[in-house]
């Protein structure tokens, strides 16, 4: 049996959480085309007979600018130690000014001392031939142990990856039981569902200071979950762009979370949700602590 911990690691957007929904097969970390989606660490698991990889996802590396921005380069400097392999992910569409960033943010990660495979991704927006400059290029940043261009959304080549990251473990025991796929508890999860559809469905700066708390959640005899939760926003006018016009938003927020939590938990959801305002709780610790920011 081979066994290991592998980090993905990348800049915001890149297609990190993508990749690893795709390789474990189920949504455990969710998705936008917004930066800083990811504010934790979350892991995935994915077994095979003979091989486990034990997968991190961090938050995209940007500057913080403020506490909460602390708190996620912390969990991506844990995430990187004691791992066996990095996955650096990056969006293969790349502005001339870009590769200094991405050079950047390789050299942040130079300390982990560990093989680092570049995966090139989103190839499924490209054409071949200007993927190649793009490849060359970013081999010359680092010093990379592979290169897996693929698409994490369409699956293309993802496979490849995996057997990439095999080749660079050893054997080791099976950390896991081969059922298990996240650490992330559903109470997690379901908060997690409910972010996402903010980030999808308001625009701007609002989703980036919302938060989602988990204020009860119960399985009745009958099978069906009662969960009540809180979306936090930091200021009052964005209270009420987020329950909208008669509601509207909201409803809308709140059905399209509960189909992805009753597809996660196989199981018939009622979703009680409700907007509070916390100012500035990117800045305050103690709020961030209580909902699971530690
Ligand atoms: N076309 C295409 N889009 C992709 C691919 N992978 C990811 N995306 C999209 O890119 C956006 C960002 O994806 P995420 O998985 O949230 O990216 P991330 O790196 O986890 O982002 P952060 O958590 O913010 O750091 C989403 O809109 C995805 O649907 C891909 O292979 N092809
Ligand atoms: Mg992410």
């Amino acid at each position: 049996m081979k066994s290991g911990f592998v980090a993905i690691c990348g800049r915001p957007n890149a297609g990190k959480s993508t990749l690893m929904n795709r390789i474990i097969g189920e949504k455990v970390a969710i998705v936008s085309n917004k930066p800083q989606t990811t504010r934790t660490k979350i892991m995935g698991v994915h077994t095979t007979e003979d091989c486990q990889i034990v997968l991190i996802d961090t938050p995209g590396i940007h500057k913080p600018h403020n506490k909460l921005g602390e708190k996620m380069e912390k969990y991506i400097y844990t995430a990187t130690q004691d791992v066996d392999v990095l996955l650096y992910v990056v969006d293969c569409n790349l502005y001339e000014n870009e590769y200094e960033k991405e050079r950047t943010a390789l050299e942040g990660l130079k300390k982990a001392d560990v093989p680092v495979i570049l995966v090139v991704n989103k190839v499924d927006t490209v054409a071949k031939n200007s993927l190649f400059p793009v490849i060359e290029k970013l081999s010359g940043l680092y010093d990379f142990a592979g290169i897996v261009p693929l698409s994490a959304r369409m699956g293309d080549n993802v496979d490849a990856l995996v057997d990439e990251i095999r080749t660079h473990l050893d054997e080791g025991p099976q950390f896991f039981p081969g059922d298990l796929i996240t650490d992330q508890p559903e109470r997690q999860i379901a908060a997690e569902y409910i972010r996402e559809k903010t980030l999808r469905l308001l625009n701007q700066e609002i989703p980036h200071g919302i938060a989602v708390e988990i204020e009860k959640m119960k399985k009745k005899d009958s099978g069906t979950y009662e969960i009540l939760a809180a979306i936090y926003c930091e200021r009052q006018s964005h209270k009420a762009i987020i329950i909208g016009r008669k509601g509207e938003k909201l409803k809308d927020i709140g059905s399209r979370a509960r189909q992805d939590i009753e597809r996660f938990l196989g199981a018939k959801v009622y979703l009680e949700l409700w907007v509070k305002v916390k100012e500035d709780w990117r800045n305050k610790e103690a709020f961030m602590n209580t909902i699971g920011f530690e």
